[in-house]
């Protein structure tokens, strides 16, 4: 406490000299002496008055003040008053005015106002108004406490999380559950010896509810919660981050036992690199310096768990994970099928559901969704149910919000050429066909034609009966050719391409590529690493390791793969082509038609 209030202080003294300093400058910048009259002989003097410029005269004991035309201008001269008894006579015949040239020395306390005392108001005036303002920035305290952490305290009863709020995400919860148990009862790990972990880091894809989870640790525990976003000890100023990061150890020992959050990590975590000072990483590494000497200097013992955020776990310093410090790393990860449904009735107990919903099959239609995307599908479908005048949630809202999210709003008045309509209805047609013609192809459980906001114009929704974990060459080879479907039928029927099969060919790319550089599924390569993927949880940028050749290699591979599949697509829809006419008939009059509705008049013919 003493510290925290010496520093301002000291700096409050810097700035007064400052201000001194500056005082001075703007007086002698605006008030230099124009007014003060010029010194000039009397013999000059007498020849002004004779040539009649002399406008004012003020006779004194000592001196005479006279003021001078010189064009547009009066300038103010003083002389030395030689007491000629002629003078006054001399200026009467001039006809020169007397008066009051040379100006009353100004009252010494006025002059003191005017340049010493007004500038000062005004300086404070302005630096109280810019402490103000950054003191309204940084969350109340003083204003000189630029130093001063901001970390929100959350007392165990407003968090009110706990785990039981957490859906999915067992394994990281019951790695948890210890620290919930120290933070308990600390003496029964004291007793024995051990130390607990001072920190654990979180370790996810963007969200998957780290933030709940370390909530819920501080519910479950009833101990308070600090939580601050890494990026919040980023700041304008070299040592300020620093600073906040002593801040915020001082308040948490204060307080232990307690939890300490930092989220997004990484901002100041990122590995050090030798060249301190050239890219001005000053601030940043002295942020995570002091964050590191922190760590290592307080007592696990006290009680103070340190929770930690990311989603680059790749980027951090190496020694933010060595012993003693985050050296426990509990993986937050996309939740699986049964995690999916879970988290989507912990959503919906929010909201009034029509009873019955099927939350197992909005759980399989969204395999790859994040927590806060489902929770983001459940209120999207609140907000539909409300739009359409209900009182409750159906299983319809769910289906069209999850639409919704996979590919926005429908467009319902977008006006798309007839002839247009009737190659998106091929097109779409064409990937159901070949997906329903293979072996190991997902479902269809839906096709449309209605336009959504994201700019698709149609698509094709597949949905796997369970979970899936594992992708086998087979089924891997007939997804790129589901992929191609949709082109290989408007080739078919309209005997040439069109520019919308763009998502369609990335997609197919993608998996191709993947399959000749990470899956070891290429007749030259075999098993063979080509790719590396960095940066796991950010959409996985995958990069090149080997020579030109073997690229070029690569990329022939690549397109073997896709050329193979669109050709078996082709051949599929070639024997199709009756029961194609008829479904994209029966889609461009519907628009929509469900998984089931495809199947039967597919099956009609074949009966
Ligand atoms: C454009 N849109 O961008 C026009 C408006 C070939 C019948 N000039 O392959 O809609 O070309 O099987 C999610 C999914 C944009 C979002 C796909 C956003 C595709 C989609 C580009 C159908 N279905 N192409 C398809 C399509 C287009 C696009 C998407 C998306 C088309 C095709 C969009
Ligand atoms: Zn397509």
């Amino acid at each position: 406490m003493l510290e925290r209030n010496r520093t301002p202080k000291k700096s409050f003294w810097v700035y007064c000299v400052i201000a001194v300093v500056v005082v001075m400058l703007l007086n002698s910048l605006f008030f230099p002496n124009l007014m003060q009259p010029q010194e000039s002989s009397y013999t000059q003097f007498v020849r002004s008055v004779e040539a009649g410029d002399v406008v004012m005269v003020e006779l004194q004991d000592q001196e005479i003040g006279y003021a001078v035309r010189d064009g547009e201008r009066v300038r103010v001269y003083v002389t030395g008053n030689p007491n000629d008894p002629n003078l006054v006579q001399r200026l009467l015949d001039a006809e020169v005015e007397f008066g009051q040239v040379v100006p009353k020395e100004m009252s010494p306390l006025l002059s003191f106002l005017l340049t010493w005392a007004l500038p000062f108001a005004m300086f404070a005036g302005v630096w109280y108004l810019f402490s103000r303002m950054m003191q309204k920035k940084m969350g109340g305290g003083n204003a000189m406490q630029f130093g001063k952490s901001n970390a929100k305290v959350y007392v165990a009863a407003q968090t009110g999380k706990t785990f039981a709020d957490v859906a999915g995400e067992d394994e990281a919860k019951e790695a948890l559950k210890e620290i919930v148990d120290f933070l308990h009862d600390p003496k029964k790990y004291e007793r024995i010896g051990a130390t607990m972990p001072k920190g654990a880091l979180l370790v996810g894809p963007p969200g998957t509810g780290k933030t709940l989870l370390a909530k819920a640790v501080a519910g479950e525990a009833k101990v308070p919660f600090f939580s601050i976003s890494g990026s919040e000890f980023v700041e304008m100023f070299v040592g300020m981050g620093a600073a906040k990061v002593r801040d915020l150890f001082k308040q948490a020992e204060e307080k232990a036992p307690c939890i300490v959050f930092i989220d997004e990590i990484d901002t100041i975590g990122k590995k050090r690199d030798g060249a301190a000072g050239f890219g001005g990483n000053d601030e940043r590494e002295q942020t995570l310096n002091q964050l590191l000497t922190e760590m290592d200097g307080f007592d696990g013992r006290k009680g103070v768990v340190i929770l930690a955020a990311t989603n680059r776990p790749e980027t951090l310093d190496k020694a933010l994970l060595r012993p003693g410090r985050f050296d426990r790393r509990i993986p937050v990860e996309l939740p699986d099928l049964a995690g999916r449904e879970a988290i989507l009735r912990v959503h919906a107990k929010d909201v009034r559901m029509e009873p019955g919903a099927d939350f197992n099959a909005i759980a399989r239609a969204t395999a790859g969704a994040s927590g806060a995307e489902l929770a983001n599908i459940i209120n999207e479908a609140a907000l539909r149910a409300v739009r359409l005048g209900r009182d409750a949630v159906t299983q319809e809202d769910l289906e069209e919000s999850v639409e919704v999210i996979l590919a926005g709003y429908q467009r319902k008045n977008a006006v798309i050429a007839p002839d247009e309509k009737k190659r998106i209805a091929y097109h779409e047609i064409g990937h159901a066909l070949v997906a329903a013609m293979q072996s190991h192809s997902a479902p269809v459980a839906k096709i449309t034609i209605v336009p959504r906001t994201s700019g698709a114009l149609g698509y094709t929704m597949q949905v796997e009966e369970g979970e899936r974990v594992l992708l086998t060459q087979e089924e891997l080879f007939q997804k790129i050719a589901t992929l191609t479907g949709g082109r290989a039928a408007e080739e078919l029927v309209f005997h040439s391409a069109s520019s919308g099969a763009s998502n369609d060919i990335e997609q197919a790319t993608k998996l191709s590529r993947a399959m000749v550089t990470r899956y070891g599924m290429s007749g030259t390569f075999d098993m063979t690493a080509l790719e590396t993927v960095s940066n796991q949880y950010l959409g996985g940028d995958a990069s090149l390791a080997c020579s030109p050749e073997t690229a070029a290699q690569v990329d022939r591979e690549v397109v073997e793969t896709i050329k193979e599949a669109h050709a078996t697509a082709r051949r599929i829809l070639e024997g199709q082509r009756e029961a194609l006419d008829r479904l994209a008939a029966y889609l461009l009059e519907k628009e929509t038609i469900t998984g089931a509705e495809f199947m039967e008049i597919l099956g009609k013919k074949q009966a």
